[in-house]
């Protein structure tokens, strides 16, 4: 059996998706995401100019092997851009696996070890009021679990997360358009005031059953993080996400020493070696990568496995810039994995995204339900593609008040 063509796209409702088609000699296809928010087409470019071609003549059933080809075969190994790209051929070799067995691809991981996979959504508002209306609503829908980001009074601009207008807090998607990244105004102080007892509220107002997840996106210092942590202790937060910067891993310990709030970290590395330090010194609650930024379903599965020795559980990265399609890599693996915590997830589901991505996976009251259909179960149609063109976009630059870079 032998790939005989590969095709990129880059298109999409609202992103830049870009999606990979794998052909084989016996006209199966297989589909991969390699969609990375602000640099779409550089992975298209490294998958169309380098990667692709390497594709046309191998066996497609041995995705171990290509993988490693192209990991190790890089030289100058890693990084975002090289690991997306990697991330969508691994994905569309198991879809092409799971099609060629005639089963979706959590019976090719292990079956089942749930009916459905528990998600949390996105609350977001310019003021607490504003975010209490959101978070009511989505729990009205039946989520079980929302992340809440709000406003802070002072800031200059809209903390992370946010709108700044009141009311547009359903499904709010910040604007990433422009290739010149917009600039938001970060102060530390406010934020450290305000932010705990606004958590408390709002614990107050839900009662003990919801599940409160809040991202402070690498934006404190560590022992700010851990004062911060030690502070929302009584909120019982499901997560705390990101509260410093990736890069400095022990500045974790200083947390742990002072506060036993959960914390989940890893939407932005793009391999194992990236994590395995935080995972086996136990520095961390949930693991937070994404299936196609750290190279596909063959290295997520280790990384979910190492995580599980160490009481470390999953909760894949669910941003509105990843497909349909590593939604639903990720959808079989949380199916799977015996130590699934949760799942960022917001609603793709328009009818846009259905006509370009269909599938059978549906969410449910708050719960993901993976579909039987063989491979990752989505389809994509090319016809729809065309309709749409690559829109230059970036992700947002923050300053301190007085000029000063900090981490977005
Ligand atoms: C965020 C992301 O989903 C999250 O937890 O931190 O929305 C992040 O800002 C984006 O993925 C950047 O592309
Ligand atoms: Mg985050």
């Amino acid at each position: 059996m032998k790939i005989t063509d590969a095709k990129v796209f880059v298109g999409g409702p609202a992103k830049n998706y870009v999606t990979l088609k794998i052909m084989n000699d016996q006209g199966v296809y297989g589909l991969g995401d390699a969609t990375l928010n602000g640099r779409e087409t550089m992975t298209a470019t490294y998958l169309r100019d380098y990667l692709t071609p390497n594709l046309i003549g191998k066996d497609p059933r041995n995705s171990e092997d290509i993988w490693q080809f192209f990991y190790r075969g890089a030289y100058f190994r890693g990084g975002p851009i090289a690991m997306s790209a990697f991330g969508a051929i691994d994905m569309a070799l198991w879809d092409i696996k799971g099609k060629l067995a005639g089963m979706p691809l959590y019976q090719l991981f292990g079956g089942k070890s749930r009916e459905g996979a528990m998600v949390y959504a996105h609350a977001t508002g310019a003021d607490l009021e504003d975010l209490m209306d959101s978070i009511a609503w989505y729990v009205e829908q039946g989520y079980k679990a929302v992340r809440v980001q709000c406003g802070v009074p002072g800031m200059p601009t809209a903390s992370y997360g946010v709108s700044e207008e009141k009311g547009a807090n359903r499904n709010y998607i910040t604007d990433f358009s422009g290739i010149q990244p917009k600039v938001e105004i970060w102060d530390t102080d406010r934020y450290m005031r305000y932010m705990p007892g606004a958590l408390a509220r709002i614990r107050e107002r839900f009662g003990p059953d919801l599940r409160i997840l809040h991202d402070v996106h690498h934006r404190l210092l560590p022992r700010e993080a851990a004062e911060f942590a030690k502070e929302v202790e009584p909120v019982r937060l499901y997560w705390l996400e990101d509260p410093t910067p990736a890069e400095d891993q022990d500045a974790l310990k200083l947390l742990r020493q002072h506060s036993t709030v959960p914390i989940a970290i890893g939407e932005v590395f793009n391999s194992i070696w990236d994590c395995n330090k935080l995972i086996e010194n136990e520095l961390i609650d949930f693991i937070r990568v994404a299936v196609t930024h750290v190279g596909g379903i063959t290295p997520a599965k280790r990384i979910v496995d190492l995580a599980g020795l160490h009481h470390v559980r999953t909760g894949f990265h669910g941003a509105p810039s990843h497909s349909p399609l590593s939604m639903a890599a990720q959808a079989h693996l949380n199916a799977w994995a015996p130590n699934f915590g949760i799942q960022e997830y917001l609603v793709l589901g328009t009818p846009e995204c259905d006509a370009l991505f269909p599938s059978a996976h549906r969410l449910e009251n708050g719960m993901f339900h993976v579909s039987d259909a063989p491979g990752l179960g989505v389809d994509f149609d090319e016809k729809e593609v065309a309709r749409y063109s690559y829109k230059p976009g970036s992700l947002p630059v923050v300053r301190l008040e007085d000029g000063t870079l900090w981490n977005y």
